[in-house]
């Protein structure tokens, strides 16, 4: 069964220049890209978007960080794409948990600057794909 994930490159991967490394990334494992935009993240929807960090000690930061310049945003499809997607990522920390020969574990080094978000359940999945392209 088919399913949906919302995928971001972050303002680190925009500014490296790493946008096209994660695109044929989900390109070769398979995915489709349903939506892909280029935008600037204004405060409210950075907000809703991470809500469930709300409180935390690295809110502010977080906020700081992903409206700092453009992001990539896409919806990539395909069988289990929830997973896979996350799987190509790595984990949260780009060092410590991340493997190499994923996204994080390739290219990053400090858990703010890990490059990609990728929605974590179906739930998240659903709730981030209307807020970023409510047209879809
Ligand atoms: P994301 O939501 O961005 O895909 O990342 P994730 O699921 O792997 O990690 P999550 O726990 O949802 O955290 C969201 C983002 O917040 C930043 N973070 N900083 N300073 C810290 O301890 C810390 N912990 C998390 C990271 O940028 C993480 O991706
Ligand atoms: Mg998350």
């Amino acid at each position: 069964m088919s399913e949906r994930t919302l995928v971001l490159v972050k303002p680190d991967g925009v500014e490296r220049g790493l946008v096209g490394e994660v695109i044929g990334r989900i390109e070769r494992k398979g995915l489709k890209l349903v939506a892909l935009e280029l935008r600037q993240v204004e405060q409210q929807l950075a907000e809703q978007h991470y809500a469930e960090h709300d409180g935390k000690p690295f809110f502010g930061s977080l906020l700081e960080f992903i409206t700092s310049g453009p992001v990539v945003a896409a919806v990539v499809e395909g069988p289990r794409a929830i997973s896979a997607f996350r799987q190509l990522a790595g984990g949260t920390d780009p060092v410590d948990k991340a493997a190499p020969g994923s996204i994080r574990g390739d290219y990053g080094l400090e858990v703010q600057y890990n490059l990609v978000h990728g929605s974590d359940s179906a739930e998240s999945a659903e709730r981030e794909i209307k807020l970023w392209f409510p047209e879809l």
